[in-house]
């Protein structure tokens, strides 16, 4: 936990204004390409740096090149002598060596950056022999559905816009939509990939530090495209694994009356048509499950913390805080209100 606060805080001081303009700042994972925490965003970070360098060497060089040539153009027109324009072999044989081979050096650095760009791309999708942890993600308009598949199927489980990760361990992530074309993209961990209805593709990488970081649906996908942020926790082996032993288990029973009657509030309204609550009969995957919903640190595709406060903001009127998104306002009165955040915030 301590070393999320050190990402987040760090994050805070070098991307302020990303911050400030992201007006949920306390979401903020680190979201940097050139902070790498795999090794495959370690490739991908060094790629950028080679080009960016050479980049910077050709502009330079270029700059240059125009420099000279202004000055040059500008002191022979203060000679007095009329300009010499007879043929001149020798000084066009020069002109075209020069631009033949800064056409040559130029096709040559095009080249460099081409093979590089290949060798990287090749070395972010090796997988290696070990047995890797699997994990399906599905986009929704607007938020992220992910599926821990377990070699004990009935030990698997899905989970919303929060994926948490073991540290040290080879991640397959399987990508594909349910709607239209989005891409996952969190820059710390791995390069961005489209997430394409009816097609499966994937992502391999091994998360090497642990800490919070933001992902980003990176493909416009519709109104809220921008309010589709997730967030990922890569953890200690045994925080993994005991969040996961839970995550694989039923929802929580109501320990109270209020719980009782928000659970039956619930049952009762039309959140059942839209959401799953693992052990009881709400089944379905238009929204994001809601099983351990109290175990996630943010809602609504990381665009509000998950606090009682925004719960119920969000309950009663999501319209008002993503627009256009799937879920209608829900007019409950104050006392149902009460005994359904009763329930939801008991959902541990
Ligand atoms: C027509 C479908 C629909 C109905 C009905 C519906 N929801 Fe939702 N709900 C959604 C969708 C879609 C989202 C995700 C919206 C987004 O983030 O863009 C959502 C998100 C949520 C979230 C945030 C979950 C998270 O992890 O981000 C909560 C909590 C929630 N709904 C509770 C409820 C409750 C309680 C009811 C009943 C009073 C209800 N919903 C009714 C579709 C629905
Ligand atoms: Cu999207």
């Amino acid at each position: 936990m301590k070393r999320h606060k050190e990402t987040q805080s760090r994050y805070r001081v070098t991307g302020c204004c990303c911050a400030a303009l992201m007006f949920f700042q306390d979401l903020s994972g680190a979201h940097s390409s050139v902070e790498p925490a795999t090794p495959q965003a370690g490739r991908i970070a060094n790629l950028w740096w080679v080009m960016f360098y050479v980049s910077v060497a050709v502009l330079a060089l270029v700059t240059a090149a125009l420099i000279y040539a202004v000055f040059r153009r500008r002191s022979a027109r203060e000679q007095t002598a009329p300009v010499d324009l007879s043929p001149n072999t020798n000084r066009e044989r020069k002109a075209t060596r020069a631009a033949a081979v800064a056409l040559a050096v130029t096709i040559a650095i095009l080249f460099v950056l081409l093979g590089l760009s290949f060798t990287t791309g090749r070395a972010v999708s090796f997988l290696s022999n070990e047995s890797p942890l699997e994990i399906k993600a599905v986009g929704h308009r607007w938020w992220w559905e992910f599926q821990y598949v377990d070699p004990v199927p009935s030990r698997g489980f899905i989970t919303a816009n929060e994926l948490r990760l073991p540290q040290g361990r080879q991640i397959v992530l399987t990508l594909t939509s349910n709607d239209v074309i989005h891409s996952f993209w969190a820059p710390n961990l791995m390069g961005k990939k489209d997430l394409i209805p009816g097609q499966e593709s994937r992502l391999i990488f091994r998360p090497e530090k642990q800490g919070v970081f933001r992902g980003q649906c990176a493909e416009f996908c519709g109104f809220q495209h921008a309010q589709m942020g997730f967030l990922v926790l890569v953890e200690s082996d045994g925080d993994f694994s005991d969040w996961y032993n839970h995550e694989s288990q039923q929802a929580v029973q109501p320990s109270n009356d209020s719980e009782k009657r928000g659970r039956q509030v619930f049952l009762s309204s039309t959140c059942v048509m839209c959401h799953t609550i693992g052990g009881t009969p709400a089944n379905s995957n238009i929204g994001p499950p809601l099983t351990h919903l109290a175990s996630r640190t943010s809602i609504a595709a990381a665009t509000l913390t998950n606090s009682r406060e925004n719960l119920a903001k969000w309950v009663t009127d999501s319209q008002k805080i993503k627009p256009g998104n799937r879920m209608p306002p829900n007019v409950l009165g104050p006392e149902n209100l009460d005994d359904l955040l009763n329930y939801l915030t008991s959902l541990k």
